[in-house]
């Protein structure tokens, strides 16, 4: 069994012992322990289990989201449910409950665990089968939902600005699995971020197969010039970020063109301003790229607008979560 750590280590700890235990690696209270859902079960955190014989462990076979929530509200979680049975679809996979079941399970994970802001993941498993590659010897697909937190990078980078790299690793051809689909395979993604880290940047560039920009290993790229914004179109290998959409949305509404367009590192070399949207990383500035200044090498005034008026949406728009008072 994949099993998940025993014991939540306590949000307080002062190192004191109790026992000869450190405070902070007692049991939480069952109360107090993280809420996992495993189709249609609340267990606790210890309790959340998987088979090995789950085909998304064995194949990487399965979709999933990550979907934000902010101020007790889920953002955009009807466009990110869309996305999840979208990704199902393309694979042959029917998810056993219907999307408005699914919705209020998200919501349920969510109240259970009390969270106010947070990050849900939502993963799909294509379920326990044999040891062979067949997916319809798996009678059943697994739905697991966490609500928890994420944290991509310092808060200093948004200040400052994440450095990039052009990875060597390209962004698949949809002639193979089509970057539309969010699957549980995302090694190719890892190869790429290996790179990015291995190089001291935090983030890298994949281009596809034509050498265009297609996006980042978890986020979508932006660009500004001369008063414009741009971004690679989908059909040049990036995913249809539900934060790239709710960006383009925000520019329109604060009276900038933002254009779709093929794009190579030159354009990334020569703009004035670059940002990154996704779902964990936010708005985010980006500064160089391949150790190349990006305009003056500072975020810009586009994309603080951008970043602003992004955190501004996020706290009204979102299905609110309802909690046990
Ligand atoms: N491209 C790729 C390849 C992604 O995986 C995005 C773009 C941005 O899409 P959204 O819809 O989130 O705006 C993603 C999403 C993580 C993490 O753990 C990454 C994503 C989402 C959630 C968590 O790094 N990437």
């Amino acid at each position: 069994m994949v099993e998940a750590a025993c014991f939540t280590p306590r949000p307080v700890h002062d190192g004191r012992l109790i026992s000869g235990i450190p405070l902070k690696w007692l049991p939480l209270p069952r109360s107090l322990r993280m809420k996992i859902h495993i189709n249609g079960q609340l267990l606790d955190k210890e309790d959340a289990k998987i088979s090995v014989f789950d085909h998304g462990l064995l194949y990487g076979d399965g979709v999933f989201e990550g979907i934000r929530i902010y101020h007790g509200r889920i953002f955009r979680l009807t466009a990110h449910l869309k996305r999840l049975y979208e990704s199902a679809r393309s694979i042959c996979m029917e998810i056993p409950i219907p999307i408005e079941e699914m919705e209020k399970a998200t919501l349920d994970t969510v109240a259970a665990n009390n969270l106010q802001d947070g990050y849900i993941r939502l993963v799909i498993t294509r379920g326990v089968g044999s040891l062979g590659l067949n997916p319809f010897q798996c009678p059943r697909p697994s739905v697991i939902i966490i609500a928890s937190t994420i944290s991509l990078y310092p808060a200093e980078r948004y200040e400052k600005g994440l450095n990039l790299i052009t990875c060597a690793t390209r962004r698949p051809t949809p002639a193979a699995l089509s970057p539309q689909v969010k699957s549980l395979n995302y090694l190719n993604n890892v190869m790429a971020k290996i790179e990015a880290i291995q190089a001291g940047c935090e983030e890298g560039i994949m281009l596809n197969e034509q050498g265009y920009v297609a996006e980042c290993t978890g986020d979508n790229v932006f660009v500004a010039k001369n008063g414009k914004v741009y971004t690679p179109p989908i059909s040049a290998g990036g995913l249809d970020g539900i934060t790239r959409q709710a960006v383009i949305e925000i520019l329109g509404q604060l009276g900038f063109s933002c254009e779709e367009k093929m794009m190579t590192r030159h354009d990334l070399f020569t703009a004035d301003e670059c940002f990154l949207t996704g779902t964990a990383a936010e708005v985010i500035p980006a500064v160089q790229l391949d150790r190349r200044l990006i305009g003056d090498g500072k975020p810009g005034p586009i994309t603080a607008q951008v970043v602003a008026a992004f955190r501004e949406l996020v706290k009204h728009d979102g299905t609110p979560v309802t909690y046990a008072s």
